[in-house]
C-alpha cells in the first residue's frame, strides 16, 4: 500500500501541475490507447459514435494494440499529459485505489445493466472524485467488456473444466495486475502474468496453457485458431471505463464539456448493444470453428471464487455497505 500511497502522491502533483487554466480554445486532440484491435466493438464505438459527435472543437485521434501506450500504462500517461483517453479498467484503477477491486470481483457484476445501474449509482461517486482528484482522469461512462470465461489450449477430451479443481496447475494468462493475479488465482489456476498483446502467440507457443477472455475478443483476436475449448465460467461479467484527462476537461466550455459526456455515453451504449449481440452468436460461430464450447458447475465456481474474496485484502479495502448496495442494484 505504501508504494500506491508515495504513487498516488506522485501522480496528484502531477495532476494538479496540468490543470492549468483555461486557454484560447484551439481544437484539441485527443489521442486514445487501448491494447484492443480496431475491429474490438468497445473502439469501433468510440471511432464511430465518439468521435464525430466532438468533431466540432476535437479531433479524435485512435492508437489500437497498444501501439502508442503499452497496456496498463495509460493512466499514467493522462495524468503525464502524454495521452488524453483510455479505454480504462477497475483492475488497473486497483493499482492506485484498491477499492476499485470491488469492480473487479469474479461474480459480482451479474449483467451490462447491472454495470450501468452501478456506474450511475451514487455510490460511484468517492470511487469517481477520488480517480479525478488524485490521478486527473475523468471517468465518463461505463463500457461492457463481456462475460469471461476460461478459454483453454487442451481438447475437452484432454481436461474437462468441471469444477476449480479441475483447474488446478493449468498455467492461466491473466492480465498483470494484483487484481487480475488474484481472480486467476481464485479460479484456481496458476497465473500467469502477461500483456494482451502477447496472448496469441503465447497460446500458439504453448507457453500458456489458457486466457479468459469474453467471446467477442476470443473472436477478435483471433484466440480460437490456438485453443480448442472455452468452458463458459463466466466468472466476471467485465466492465471498461471511458477515461478522459480532467486536464483537458477543466479547459472545455460547459457546451464542450455536456458534449463530451453524452458523447462518451452514446458510444458505450452502442459499444454495449452490439457486444451483447456478439456474445449471443458467437458460440455457434466458435463451435463452426471446431471449439468445444460448454457449461461448467457454475455453482461450484462461484462459491470458490467468492470464498476467496472474503478475508482478502481487497476486500478489506471496499467501502462499507458498498457490496450490498452493489448486490441490491443487481437483483
Ligand atoms: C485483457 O488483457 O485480457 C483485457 O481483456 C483486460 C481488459 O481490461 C482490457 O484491457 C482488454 O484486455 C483490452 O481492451 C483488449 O481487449
Amino acid at each position: 500500500m505504501t508504494l500506491n500511497f508515495t504513487r498516488r502522491a506522485l501522480l496528484a502533483i502531477t495532476a494538479a501541475a496540468l490543470a492549468t487554466p483555461a486557454l484560447a480554445q484551439d481544437k484539441i486532440t485527443l489521442r486514445m490507447s487501448t491494447p484492443a484491435s480496431e475491429t474490438d466493438q468497445r473502439a469501433v464505438a468510440l471511432a464511430e459514435v465518439f468521435a464525430p459527435a466532438v468533431a466540432g472543437f476535437a479531433t479524435y485521434e485512435p492508437h489500437y494494440n497498444a501501439s502508442l501506450i503499452a497496456q496498463n500504462a495509460e493512466l499514467e500517461a493522462i495524468n503525464a499529459g502524454d495521452l488524453e483517453m483510455s479505454i480504462a479498467s477497475a483492475q488497473e484503477l486497483a493499482q492506485f485505489f484498491p477499492e476499485f477491486s470491488i469492480f473487479a470481483t469474479g461474480y459480482v457484476h451479474q449483467s451490462a445493466e447491472h454495470q450501468v445501474a452501478v456506474f450511475n449509482d451514487a455510490l460511484m461517486d468517492p470511487f469517481k472524485k477520488k480517480v479525478e482528484d488524485e490521478l486527473g482522469v475523468k471517468l465518463l461512462a461505463v463500457m461492457y467488456l463481456g462475460r469471461r470465461h476460461v478459454n483453454l489450449r487442451q481438447s475437452k477430451e484432454e481436461l474437462t473444466v468441471t469444477t476449480p479443481a479441475d483447474l488446478a496447475g493449468v498455467n492461466l494468462r491473466m492480465p498483470g495486475t494484483d487484481a487480475w493475479q488474484f481472480l486467476g488465482k481464485a479460479l484456481g489456476a496458476n497465473p500467469t502474468p502477461m500483456a494482451f498483446t502477447e496472448i496469441y502467440t503465447a497460446l500458439q507457443t504453448g507457453s500458456v496453457d489458457g486466457q479468459d477472455n469474453p467471446l467477442p475478443t476470443v473472436v477478435d483476436a483471433k484466440f480460437y485458431e490456438v485453443t480448442k475449448q472455452i468452458a463458459l465460467t463466466s466468472h466476471l461479467v467485465d466492465l471498461n471505463y471511458v477515461a478522459f484527462s480532467k486536464a483537458v476537461w477543466d479547459k472545455l466550455t460547459p457546451e464542450q464539456q455536456a458534449a463530451v459526456q453524452k458523447a462518451a455515453e452514446d458510444a458505450a451504449e452502442s459499444g454495449r448493444q452490439k457486444q451483447l449481440a456478439k456474445e449471443a452468436d458467437l458460440v455457434s460461430f466458435l463451435e463452426g470453428k471446431g471449439m468445444a464450447i460448454y457449461e461448467p458447475d457454475l455453482k461450484a465456481f462461484r462459491e470458490h471464487v467468492q470464498a476467496q474474496y472474503v478475508g482478502s485484502e481487497f476486500a478489506k479495502s471496499w467501502p462499507e455497505g458498498a457490496l450490498e448496495k452493489i448486490n441490491a442494484l443487481g437483483n
